[in-house]
């Protein structure tokens, strides 16, 4: 197998460039390739916050960068052969992988202040102290249909603006995705990848933070289970979002669909998080998790936890007599926290809402923004306002703003004396003009063979990192007695 794991500062398109080129050179064993900034800094940025700041011509194709450059680069790349493994283990061995990837990581850390590849710095940050510096962000959007601009806005926009200065966890929910049950298995597969490109495509580095699939890190289901055991379930009944999907699926409503905010309590709080990215609709179900992270803390933390052994560190190596688990705020956006449809300007553009006119996804094309757009509901009024009393023009002015990055007062300026029929066409160019960069982006991803899986790979190691300490100190809180050995998760 060959894995590369590519970090340090490198926009993704130029470690693919790399990646493609290390292909060539790696033939046999396991191939892990360092960059080091040095070698970064010739090349643009890669500090690309979003998709207006930067295009597809930032991007270095392999023709951009001459052939002696490029030999240069992989004259300075570090190879690890298999036998440098720390593991012993086979070749197919994922922890294997894991222990080599984490090596490796942390060395394109810690590479990223020096100027060689071979002198590591001791003072040099390293992935770990960075994470320990760091607050901790978590979130994640289920791959069922089409991620929509409500998403993008109320969410994952706010994953890049966090990832620089947070230890950022970025995971594709698909345990969720299967709560509303009868779901497609093809459909989940693929609406589970186009989802974690259109992360990355929307600006989220694998270079700062880890973008996982929920699924490759076993124990979110598990501390769901436990965490279930501590929640009371009118908690649950009472939850909005579970009463109107409850309505919609009738007699068919799963447990799942009742317990899905115990499993988004527990994707958070494995993590530790101190911020949560999400729209308002999900507010409700952020409120749980404290509620649930606070019971849990009085019933297992504390001196309660201290007394549980004799040894005051616990098996993560905090010290227990403290809460065991992380309450966590929300953080929603003022605009973008909750984008209406556009069929109808008091309900929220969602993705399970049968009418595909309801909503914008992100990887419309131009022709079908533009016809959403032309159909989408109005009102009487000349003229376009942010007046509550006119839902459809106050959400359509919003969208405005938040594809331009214009302020209110600045869309006003512009828009106010426009009518519905001049204002339509304005709208569609910036969201089409918005959405492009993204779209382009998004197909380089998943026309690039391996380079998704390898983040999601490498992001999953350093998630299952994290996670696996939380749930052992859950455990060990409970009275679960100490398993003695880990067992792979993947
Ligand atoms: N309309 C919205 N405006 C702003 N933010 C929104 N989010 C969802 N809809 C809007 C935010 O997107 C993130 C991921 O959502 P999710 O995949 O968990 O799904 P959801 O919240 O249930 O909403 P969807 O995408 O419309 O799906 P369905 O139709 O199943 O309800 C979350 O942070 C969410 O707040």
């Amino acid at each position: 197998m060959q894995s590369l794991t590519l970090r340090a500062t490198l926009h993704h398109h130029q470690r693919r460039a790399l990646l493609k080129a290390s292909r060539r050179g790696g033939k046999g064993g396991r191939t892990m390739v360092v960059v080091s900034s040095s070698m970064a800094s010739s090349f643009p940025s890669s500090r690309t916050t979003g998709p207006s700041k930067s295009s597809s011509s930032s991007f270095f194709p392999s023709s951009s960068i001459g052939v002696s450059q490029r030999r240069a680069l992989l004259t300075k790349a570090t190879f690890y052969p298999k036998s440098s493994s720390s593991s012993s283990s086979s070749s197919s061995s994922s922890s294997s992988s894991s222990s080599a990837a984490r090596k490796v990581s942390a060395r394109a850390e810690s590479s990223s202040s020096s100027s060689s590849l071979s002198t590591f710095a001791p003072e040099a940050e390293t992935s770990t102290t960075r994470r320990t510096r760091l607050k901790r962000v978590l979130s994640g959007v289920q791959p069922t249909g089409s991620i929509h601009l409500g998403n993008y806005f109320g969410a994952i926009k706010n994953y890049v603006k966090l990832q620089d200065e947070h230890d950022a966890y970025y995971c594709v929910v698909d345990l969720h995705a299967i709560t509303a049950g009868g779901h497609s298995p093809k459909e989940l597969e693929e609406s589970t990848r186009k989802s974690a490109a259109i992360y990355l495509a929307a600006g989220v580095s694998p270079d700062k933070a880890s973008v996982f699939v929920q699924s490759h890190v076993a124990a979110h289901s598990e501390l769901c289970w436990l965490l279930n055991c501590v929640s009371p379930i009118g908690w649950l009944e009472k939850m909005i979002q579970f009463k109107e999907k409850a309505r919609k699926q009738g007699e068919d409503v799963s447990v799942g669909l009742l317990d899905y905010p115990v499993l988004m309590a527990a994707d958070i709080l494995l993590y530790n998080a101190d911020l949560v990215p999400v729209g308002e609709d999900q507010r409700q179900h952020l409120e749980l998790t404290r509620d649930i992270a606070g019971r849990f803390n009085n019933l297992y933390g504390g001196n309660k936890w201290k007394k549980r052994g004799k040894n005051e560190k616990s098996p993560s190596g905090r010290y227990r007599g403290k809460d065991v688990l992380i309450v966590p705020e929300a953080f929603t956006p003022k605009s973008g926290g909750r984008v209406m449809s556009l069929t109808d300007g008091s309900a929220k553009m969602s993705k399970s809402n049968p009418a595909e006119g309801s909503r914008i996804n992100v990887l419309d094309s131009p022709d079908v923004i533009a016809q959403k757009i032309k159909r989408c509901k109005t009102d009487a009024v000349e003229g376009m306002s942010y007046d509550d009393e006119r839902p459809e023009a106050k959400n359509l002015l919003t969208m405005y703003e938040l594809c331009t990055g214009m302020s209110r007062e600045e869309v006003l300026n512009e828009c106010a004396s426009m009518r519905w029929g001049e204002f339509k066409p304005a709208l569609t160019e910036v969201v089409v003009n918005h959405l492009k960069p993204i779209q382009e982006r998004y197909e380089e991803i998943m026309s690039e063979e391996g380079y998704l899986d390898s983040v999601l790979e490498q992001g999953a190691v350093r998630a299952n990192e994290v996670a696996e300490k939380t749930c052992a100190d859950v455990r060990d809180a409970m009275g679960f007695v100490h398993r003695k050995s880990r067992y792979p998760s993947m």
